[in-house]
């Protein structure tokens, strides 16, 4: 009798579902719940790359066309909790780039913001805004909101780095524009080193703007630079439990992250170190830049070893120790989440 009831009074409900429908009216409280939810509850899975299993499927990628001919020869990260949507986390778009010796990835522009940090280039050079760079191992390369951009590599090696975009987040509040500036490679008006000497070095011009807006004016925070600074860090003191030693690439013109939408840094985890666990709303990727660390996320451990890849989902605990001393190149969304008081983390 009772299971007839609650039948009717589903029945009933549903009859009046179907009546709003047409009027593009839906009952809040059938999905409140998934709303909002008690704690962040990622689509996003724990995944690795490893890179030895990467690189020759790169590679196999380049004899099938030219960069030029794919515009960006990338593949693409992909979630395995969120397939078919191009995203590494939930709000963070990931790919592994290959330019061959002689190859150009020609000049455009997007109002999404890139990140490179390099993985192999003897010769590989990217060109930011008029200004050219070299790439090398370890450098964290900024293209910013609206920059034009091209690469290239007059090496006799393959150039390949991992890309980080905030597309998601761009295609999230629908503002990408694009455009394609019609020749392989732009203009170069500054020299190379330009940007570093105007802003580089501790010191910035007298009333000094960004010519990028919100995102740092140097574009190419080089490895032997930034690995320099957090190996003296390392050296001073002790690292903090949850964080081990850990630097962030900040703007020179304000101190904030060197990109909005994007956070990036970098972090020494000393040899048989181990860290705390620790969670935060923005879900993490991780490359292995030196070293070998075990990751525990969540449930699962991994075993990371250079160039491998890792990322971690919004909320999931994470730690990690170093069987070989390691630094690790870290990046997220923490840039937008902190900028819109939604950025939180928990440490145990
Ligand atoms: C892009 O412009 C680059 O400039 C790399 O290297 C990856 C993925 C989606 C959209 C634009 C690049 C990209 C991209």
């Amino acid at each position: 009798m009772q299971s007839v009831k609650i039948q009717t009074v589903r029945d009933t409900r549903q009859a009046f579902y179907d009546k709003l429908a047409p009027h593009a009216l839906t009952p809040l409280w059938e999905v409140l719940k998934g709303l909002v939810a008690r704690e962040p509850t990622s689509k996003a899975m724990a995944h690795t790359w490893d890179y030895a299993t990467l690189r020759p499927l790169l590679l196999e990628s380049g004899g099938l066309l030219t960069a030029e001919e794919a515009e960006r020869r990338v593949l693409v990260l992909e979630n395995p909790g969120l397939k078919g949507l191009s995203r590494i986390t939930s709000s963070i778009y990931a790919g592994v780039q290959l330019i061959l010796p002689g190859e150009t990835a020609p000049a455009h522009r997007h109002v999404a913001s890139a990140l490179r940090f390099v993985l192999e280039s003897d010769g590989g050079f990217t060109a930011v805004a008029g200004e050219r760079t070299a790439m090398r191992r370890g450098d964290f390369i900024i293209t910013p909101n609206w920059g034009w951009h091209d690469h290239g590599n007059v090496g006799k090696t393959p150039a390949i780095w991992v890309d980080g975009l905030d597309l998601p987040i761009v295609n999230l509040f629908e503002t990408g524009f694009s455009d394609h500036w019609g020749e392989k490679h732009q203009p170069i008006g500054k020299a190379e080193g330009d940007s570093i000497a105007r802003f580089g070095s501790g010191m910035v011009p007298l009333n000094a703007t960004s010519p990028f807006g919100a995102t740092s004016p140097i574009f190419n925070y080089t490895y032997d630079k930034s690995r320099a600074a957090l190996m003296a860090v390392a050296e001073a003191g002790t690292p903090d439990p949850h964080d081990a030693v850990s630097l962030r690439y900040a703007n020179p013109i304000d101190g904030g992250w060197a990109m909005p939408t994007i956070a990036a840094w970098l972090t020494h985890v000393p040899e048989g170190f181990e860290t705390k666990s620790i969670r935060s709303t923005d879900g993490q990727t991780l490359v292995v830049a030196e070293g070998t660390i075990e990751i525990d996320i969540g449930e699962r451990t991994f075993k990371l070893t250079e160039n491998d890849i890792v990322c971690v989902p919004a909320w999931a605990p994470r730690r990690m120790r170093a069987s070989k001393s390691a630094i690790l190149f870290g990046f997220s969304d923490r840039s937008a989440q902190e900028k819109l008081a939604l950025w939180r983390e928990q440490r145990q």
